[in-house]
């Protein structure tokens, strides 16, 4: 579908830019949200650091880079341990953890010792806030302040990743656990749009001289947090919240190439499939589990094309593996909704969110 080139959106821009912003704002935690919250970490903290003298406990995810959303009561936690580096010992902590959480008194106590990062998940009963606990999950501790850093630079990032998630949850499209995309990734997606817009709002900031280095395993996560340096770096764009959301809409219905593209924030662009290996090894987890490409049932096509994000730092890691086929029709159909509405309709807010 080429129709939409050189199209704009109907309504007025100044109007849906407006509504967007008011928006965004609404989405923003109240302060009662965020004591909550608070309250839950130190609460978790202190019990984590009682059976774990001089332990590290930091929190990582949206609370801690500033793009949480309301009425998500969501925390992520990590408990850093020395010596605790490999699956085994992790997914061992982890039991301990759910052991001592269940005694504390928390509700719904889950351990998921087995999940490709280990993690209990608990609910603390008096605040409602939703806990996940993980162990040394250092690169998720790391690519939180590299968000954190990119929200510094422009406040324009923060605002579109909150309508984004906003859109993703209201369309049901925000569940890796069903085939679709994380949080996690959504924010990747509207950090490498505003790297790749005509005049970038946003630099690549690991490929600007390093201030902050650290080794992670096999992975150097290295990239340039004087941000103080980089304030301001967007202002040459003047582009409002509503254009940005329309480009978003744009970009993934019409624009993206799907069967060759790998979004890199690393990079600041896209790399092809073939440059990271990544054709053949990608696609339908339960086939590729169960064999590699070879064993995908004949009717199946899910490679070599489906939506391929790059982790900033365990770059073997694509963010887009939860989806398979069926899943990218139905990512690009919601998107193609969300596109087609903001270029035809006179109001496309009220559709644009509509609960699925
Ligand atoms: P919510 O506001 O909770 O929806 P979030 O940004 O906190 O969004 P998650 O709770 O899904 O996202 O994940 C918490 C953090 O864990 C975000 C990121 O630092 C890390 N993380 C999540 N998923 C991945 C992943 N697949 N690979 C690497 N890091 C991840
Ligand atoms: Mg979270």
């Amino acid at each position: 579908d080429r129709s939409h080139n050189g199209r704009q959106p109907k309504a007025n821009m100044e109007e849906l830019d407006a509504a967007l912003r008011q928006m965004a704002d609404s989405l923003m935690p109240t302060p009662e949200e965020r004591a909550a919250q608070m309250e839950a970490f130190e609460w978790v903290k202190s019990l984590l650091q009682a059976r774990y003298p001089g332990a590290g406990v930091h929190l990582f995810g949206s609370v801690a880079n500033g793009l949480s959303v309301r009425h998500n009561n969501d925390i992520d936690v990590c408990l850093e341990l020395e010596g605790v580096d490999d699956q085994a010992g992790k997914a061992e902590v982890a039991g301990v953890v759910g052991e001592l959480m269940e005694a504390a008194g928390m509700a719904e106590v889950l351990p998921l010792p087995k999940a490709r990062v280990p993690v209990v998940k608990f609910v603390v009963p008096r605040t409602g806030t939703k806990v996940d606990v993980t162990v040394n999950n250092l690169l998720a501790c790391i690519n939180t302040k590299l968000v954190a850093d990119y929200c510094a630079i422009d406040a324009r990032l923060a605002a579109l990743v909150a309508l984004v998630k906003h859109w993703a949850k209201q369309r049901a499209v925000n569940d890796p656990y069903r085939g679709t995309l994380s949080s996690y990734c959504y924010v990747l997606m509207c950090i490498h749009l505003l790297q790749t817009r005509p005049t970038p709002v946003l630099p690549a900031l690991q490929q600007l001289q390093p201030t902050f280095r650290r080794a992670v395993g096999q992975w150097t996560c290295e990239f340039c947090d004087n941000i103080e340096a980089l304030r301001g770096f967007g202002a040459v764009n003047c582009e409002s919240l509503a254009q940005l959301v329309w480009a978003f809409f744009e970009y993934w219905a019409w624009r993206h190439n799907y069967s060759h593209d790998v979004v890199s924030v690393r990079l600041g662009a896209c790399l092809h499939k073939d440059d990271k290996d990544w054709t053949r090894r990608i696609g339908n987890e339960r086939h590729l589990a169960s064999g590699g490409p070879a064993a995908c049932p004949p009717a199946c096509r899910c490679l070599p094309s489906d939506v391929c994000i790059e982790d900033p730092f365990e770059l073997s890691h694509d963010l887009g593996r939860t989806v398979d086929r069926q899943t990218r029709a139905v990512l690009h159909k919601e998107f193609t909704r969300a596109a087609t509405l903001l270029r035809d309709a006179d109001d496309p807010l009220d559709l644009l969110f509509a609960p699925y």
